[in-house]
């Protein structure tokens, strides 16, 4: 996954033709597409090999579950072609390294949730995040999930793993975050769905909030 606009596609429709029209309408504008339920369940799982072959997937599938049934899952998911798999760590380390062990043998990449951009996501997850940060900073992930609707929890996180991991954020527009201050907090991507998806042009709506991420790079980089 190159880190190219620093944007990444949520893709929650249900409907094939949908996915894949909208997926190449923005694919200039994205570095990656994020699955998950709504699509996967609705057209099966060779979406992803579909998707990945106009970019590089990740599979949001929270994966939760006991180290075997979690490896039997990545693997699948691998296997269709996905990049990158978002997991839970609070089903524990070994259930963690699980998932770490079957992406790094393909050569693919493990996200951790760390907190959820909802309300709902304060509630349990934040007095936990440290503790999975550093979890999955230790089982080898090579990223976390933090949430864009709480920018100054990304920064508290981003202090905690330092550079050692990626973050990627979602939250941005229909939760209410805005992609140039979690960008800012210390994301290193951010994930769109329905503003870009139910837009009436999400090319143009992709392309705006790449520019907002451009804009906002350049801004730190002269600061
Ligand atoms: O904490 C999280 N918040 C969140 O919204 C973790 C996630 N994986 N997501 C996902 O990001 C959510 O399931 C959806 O696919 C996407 C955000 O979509 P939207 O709110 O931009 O439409």
């Amino acid at each position: 996954m190159e880190k190219n606009t620093r944007l990444i596609l949520a893709l929650d429709v249900t409907d094939r033709a949908e996915a894949l029209e909208i997926a190449q309408a923005v694919k200039e504008y994205v570095d990656a597409i994020k699955v998950g339920y709504p699509l996967v369940l609705a057209t099966g799982l060779e979406i992803v090999t579909e998707l990945s072959k106009i970019a590089p997937v990740i599979a949001d599938f929270k994966v939760a579950d006991i180290p075997n049934t979690n490896r039997l899952i990545c693997e699948q998911v691998f296997q269709a072609g996905a990049e990158a798999v978002i997991v839970q760590g609070f089903t524990g380390k070994d259930s963690l390294e699980a998932c770490v062990q079957t992406a790094s043998k393909l050569e693919k990449a493990v996200f951790v949730v760390s907190e959820m951009s909802h309300p709902g996501g304060a509630e349990f997850f934040q007095p936990l995040t440290k503790t999975l940060a550093k979890l999955a900073l230790e089982a080898g992930a090579f990223g976390l999930v933090a949430p864009a609707t709480r920018p100054e929890r990304v920064k508290a996180i981003r202090s905690i793993i330092g550079n050692k991991m990626t973050i990627i954020s979602p939250g941005v527009g229909a939760q209410g975050g805005r992609a140039s201050a979690v960008i800012a907090a210390g994301a290193d991507w951010v994930i769109v769905g329905r503003s870009i998806y139910q837009a009436e042009n999400p090319k143009e709506s992709a392309s705006r909030l790449a520019a907002e991420i451009k804009t906002e790079i350049e801004k730190e980089k002269e600061g």
